[in-house]
């Protein structure tokens, strides 16, 4: 059987590094400014032509996959909204069964399962903990744009605090009703799965030196992997396309969105929020779903952020505080 670590994959150190060649193309329909497809686009040029993918339901399988027409160039299937852990885990060990049967020849094939932060990080969340303890050489990916999007922006369980979705309007009496910390989905993930050898966060907006290189590290590792990226959404987030990676930016260099990653049990930041921090407040009033938000609620968020880089155990990641106490 092909032994992914011993697959020499070329790491991303510059522009130049990234193949030209496209699997995902032109003829999608997302929204301008949509980081997502930016996402797609990004992971598929660097595992190449040899990849299987799922993806569940969600703005990325409705947009790309009407009927009769896709951009994807690989095989690309879709799988239900909770289901990207249990796809990944079904396709790992068809190709590992059909190999060891002799029906298809012995060669390194990518498992890449896709999935938004609904179906991934609430309701899927127990299959992802299942393939990731598993034996298999699978990656996870999963697309954060802050809500269930494709069925009009409803909040989910990693949603911004204060954010006016579809299920969180800002009422008269009550003016913020998204009143949920964004779930820490890879520092739990990490946490929660000792033998899983990668875990990490990344952003589109950083392509090059950030997400690609983190995706081609993810597929050079053996085993289950999981990546959770950040992907502003123009109409969710409500701002004007054009700033898609602007937002992101500034959502990482606020330090609401960590970047990090975790190779056998070893943090690295790849932003260091613990150093300097840009005030959440920029990042808050560049997007319509916090206009409602006082001086007061800003003050909030950001002492929230600040306690995270400051206050964690491993700030940005692990959110014990403190000792051992005996
Ligand atoms: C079991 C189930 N419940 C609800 C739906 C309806 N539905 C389809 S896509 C979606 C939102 C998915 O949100 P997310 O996973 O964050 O992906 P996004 O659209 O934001 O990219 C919902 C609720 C469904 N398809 N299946
Ligand atoms: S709603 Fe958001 S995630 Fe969905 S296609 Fe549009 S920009 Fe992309
Ligand atoms: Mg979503």
């Amino acid at each position: 059987m092909a032994n992914r670590q011993s697959i020499e994959y070329a790491k991303i150190k510059g522009v130049h590094d990234v193949p030209l060649e496209e699997f995902y193309t032109s003829g999608h329909r997302t929204c301008q400014g949509c980081e997502s497809a930016a996402t797609m686009r990004g992971f598929i040029k660097v595992a190449g032509p040899r990849t299987l993918v799922t993806g569940s339901t969600g703005c990325m399988y409705v947009a790309n996959t009407s009927y009769m027409t896709t951009p994807w160039i690989v095989p690309w299937m879709h799988t239900q909204l909770g289901a990207s852990g249990s796809s990944a885990i079904g396709m790992a060990a068809g190709l590992r069964a059909l190999m060891r049967k002799g029906k298809i020849p012995d060669e390194e094939i990518n498992t890449i399962a896709h999935c938004g932060d609904l179906g991934g990080g609430d309701m899927g969340l127990s299959a992802i903990s299942g393939a990731l303890q598993t034996d298999y050489d699978l990656l996870i990916i999963m697309n954060d744009n802050e809500s269930a999007a494709n069925t009009d922006i409803q909040a989910t369980g990693l949603t911004t605090f204060g954010a006016n979705t579809t299920f969180t309007p800002p009422g008269k009496r009550i003016h913020i009703t998204q009143r949920r910390w964004k779930k820490n989905l890879a520092g739990m993930l990490a946490v929660g799965h000792p033998t899983c050898k990668y875990v990490a966060t990344a952003c589109a907006t950083y392509p090059t030196l950030d997400y690609l290189r983190k995706v081609r590290r993810a597929l050079a590792v053996g085993g289950p992997k999981f990546l959770h990226v950040y992907a502003p959404c123009p109409k969710g987030w409500d701002y004007h396309p054009r700033y898609s990676h602007d937002i992101g930016r500034m959502g990482v260099l606020s330090g609401l969105f960590p970047l990090f990653e975790i190779l056998e049990g070893h943090v690295t930041y790849t932003h260091d929020a613990r150093r300097q921090r840009e005030p959440v407040e920029k990042f808050l009033m560049a997007q319509g779903r916090f206009a409602h938000l006082t001086k007061d609620d800003v003050r909030y968020i950001q002492k929230m952020v600040d306690e995270m880089w400051e206050e964690w155990d491993v700030p940005g990641v692990v959110p014990t505080k403190g000792s051992l106490k005996t």
